[in-house]
């Protein structure tokens, strides 16, 4: 490659893709912001400064769409999702130097000062277009407002990507057969003035550009096709309000998301230059081009994205970044999916392991980490599965890197009350220095599997050297012996605690302190697992704790179920929503329940004491419930067919020991029974108190 090898005297700066404030993160989501997060700590042990970066895409139509639905402004709904992720992300170890959001500040006015200097250097052109347009609802339908055909392979497609067939990014106007999804009804073509990038013009540059590109062969690989064919030019304005206003009245619509989005990778570096001090890390270093260097000398920007848009940044963001004079990416790694038990994650049918979710069973973050890391290639679509992650946590964590951490090191605290005093063994020095350069040669090939493996390889060495040294059996006959295989597990101990952190920080950091090492394991370099260990050091933990396989089965379990409900409640909204109510009775149940079973409920008379909406949810509303012995919060979905204002007071029916339950981040704890689709309430009609048990 045209490139030196990392660590380089540039700044590097590695960014993930952005997140839409649109909704929770599952684990699938991960992916990308772990293979991120381990790559900038990667990069970090070889000595190369680096910013690590991202932020929140708060603009584009599916913030839009998702705030029209939850009936707020698209700023409210977006700030609510940010502050969610801002949140989220460091819960797994993801720490992010700056993480920002396209609507603030910083990024609206370096967008438009990126597109002015586009339209100064002659980059951007008037043309009119047909736009897509609801007679309807007097609106017209960017991007995800509308469905249809996709004109290059003919699957249905949303306006302005091809995401179930080709994955082509479509241009205003080029969908067929178009949709209103406002609406559902056929949309018209209008004609509309809208602003154009001139991207073929940058055809040379790009074609150069690709094959200079490192990272993940896909990303050079897929948009040679584009570059090589006819590259046409980019709509870059939108006819919506939630946006960055084109700059300087020139236009009143708004831009493209795709145009600030990946601005934002810059903006963010330049919030975290300002909160450090240009001194500790400068952004415009990382990001402009000097005048009179080839390009990509600066800075070493890495890209962290999902392989579905590889063409934004192997295409439009570069010709943005040449025709603005900022530094170009030197890799682009983009990821494959993730399937969950072999089939697809899917948000709206709940079937997801949701990030919050992983936490609040107990799991470890870094166990996670470690399966997302190492569980294939980057570019390879992985499958998640509870099986699959007890198996690996089990075998590689606890059998491998834990089991190899806790014998040696216990039997150098008991026997030696630290590291024996001994010199490292050439066999171990170069083993270490062999898995060090494993890991260094993994940076280099943007391999973040390779990278933790390099530790776990090392931890597996460690356990054959102790198992074939036998220490235990030298400690009488040639104590000089068994100091030296203990002093050599202690270094490699050591290394392993460096070379795993970037993907088990946690857990790595705790290591450190348990060889009662200096400082911190996030900050040292490679270079020092080669450093004498401590000489003195107190009894390890045991890093690594087994899955018994009972938890499997409660979890594949509880995962069965909750898709289960949600298509059964999706089903049923869908009755409800059509405006012909089927008025067609459930059969009566033909398997009957044992008395002891009904007995297990325990249903109560209550008077409800308040009732309000749940902010962000069309249908829920919270209710206080006085149920005699005490007051519960219960949310029910009755928001759009009760007057709330009219519930206080009223005597309702609840199920006090139904599991609680989180909803829209209101806990609810207990359920208000109600009968059919327009949630008729259950009460009493003698004098029954609240607390009243219903048998
Ligand atoms: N917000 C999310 C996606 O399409 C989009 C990424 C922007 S990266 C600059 O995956
Ligand atoms: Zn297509």
């Amino acid at each position: 490659m045209s490139h030196e090898s990392f660590p380089t005297e540039n700044p590097a700066v590695v960014t993930c893709g952005l997140p839409y404030a649109n909704g929770d993160l599952h684990i699938g989501h991960l992916r990308t912001y772990v293979g991120g997060d381990v790559y900038a700590r990667a990069l970090r042990k070889l000595g190369q400064r680096t910013a690590f970066v991202s932020g929140s895409d708060m603009h584009g139509t599916p913030v839009a769409i998702n705030a029209d639905q939850e009936g707020v402004t698209p700023e409210e709904f977006a700030l609510d999702w940010h502050e969610t992720y801002e949140r989220t992300f460091p819960r797994f170890n993801v720490e992010f130097d700056n993480y920002g959001h396209t609507h603030d500040e910083t990024n609206a006015e370096l967008t438009r000062s990126i597109v002015r200097t586009l339209v100064e250097n002659g980059h951007v052109y008037e043309k009119e277009i047909q736009v897509a347009y609801d007679p309807e609802n007097d609106q017209y339908l960017p991007d995800r407002y509308v469905e249809g055909t996709c004109p290059y392979c003919g699957e249905t497609a949303r306006g302005d990507e091809c995401d179930e067939g080709c994955g082509r990014h479509l241009e205003p106007g080029e969908i067929e057969d178009p949709v209103s999804i406002v609406t559902g009804d056929p949309a018209e073509y209008r004609t509309r003035t809208h602003k154009f990038f001139r991207v073929s013009e940058f055809q040379e540059y790009l074609s150069a550009f690709i094959d200079r590109l490192e990272g993940t062969s896909n990303a050079r690989n897929q948009p040679r096709e584009w570059i090589e064919g006819e590259l046409r030019d980019w709509c870059i304005t939108r006819d919506m309000d939630w946006g960055i206003d084109y700059p300087d009245g020139e236009s009143d619509l708004v831009l493209y998301v795709w145009v600030d989005a990946p601005i934002e990778y810059i903006s963010s570096t330049k919030q975290y230059s300002e909160r450090v001090g240009t001194d500790a890390f400068d952004w415009e270093e990382a990001w402009r081009e000097q005048p009179g260097t080839p390009p990509g000398a600066n800075g070493e920007i890495v890209h962290v994205i999902g392989r579905d848009i590889i063409q934004h940044h192997t295409v439009f963001w570069p010709a943005m970044l040449e025709g603005a004079g900022y530094t170009e990416p030197r890799a682009v790694m983009a990821s494959g999916f993730i399937t969950l038990n072999g089939k697809g994650f899917s948000t709206s049918r709940n079937r997801a392991v949701w990030a919050d979710e992983y936490l609040d069973e107990g799991f470890h973050p870094d166990l996670l980490r470690y399966y997302l890391a190492t569980n294939g290639g980057f570019q390879q679509d992985v499958d998640f599965s509870w099986d699959r992650f007890r198996e690996r946590t089990n075998n590689e964590l606890v059998g491998t890197v834990g089991n190899f951490l806790y014998r040696s090191m216990l039997f150098a605290q008991r026997n030696y009350g630290g590291t024996p005093d001994a010199d490292l063994s050439a066999e171990v020095r170069d083993r270490i220095e062999d898995a060090m350069e494993a890991f260094t040669d993994a940076v280099n090939d943007y391999s973040v599997r390779e990278a933790g493996n390099a530790a776990v390889r090392l931890a597996q060495f460690g356990n054959e050297y102790i198992q074939r040294n036998e220490p235990w059996k030298l400690t009488d006959d040639d104590p000089e012996a068994a100091a030296q295989v203990i002093r050599d597990c202690v270094q490699i101990a050591k290394a392993v605690a460096i070379l795993f952190e970037p993907v088990a920080p946690d857990k790595c950091e705790r290591l450190w302190a348990d060889l009662n090492e200096d400082g911190s394991v996030h900050d040292v370099t490679l270079d020092a697992a080669l450093e004498a260990p401590a000489a003195d050091f107190g009894e390890p933990t045991e890093l690594f704790e087994t899955i018994p396989e009972e938890r499997v089965g409660e979890l594949n379990e509880k995962l069965q179920e909750r898709i289960a409900e949600t298509e059964a409640a999706s089903e049923s909204e869908a009755a409800g929503d059509t405006a012909e109510v089927v008025d067609e009775l459930e059969p009566l149940a033909d398997e009957r329940v044992s008395f002891d079973e009904f007995e297990e409920l325990d249903i109560r008379v209550g008077e409800i004491l308040d009732a309000e909406g749940v902010e962000g949810a069309d249908k829920l509303a919270k209710l206080t419930v006085d149920v005699g012995l005490e007051e519960r919060q219960i949310v029910a979905g009755i928001k759009q067919l009760h007057d709330l204002d009219s519930l206080p007071g009223k005597r309702v029916v609840v199920l006090v020991n139904l599991e609680t339950a989180e909803l829209f981040g209101v806990e609810s704890d207990g359920m208000v029974l109600a009968a059919g689709e327009e949630a008729d309430l259950l009460t009493t009609h003698g004098d029954a108190r609240p607390g009243e048990k219903i048998r």
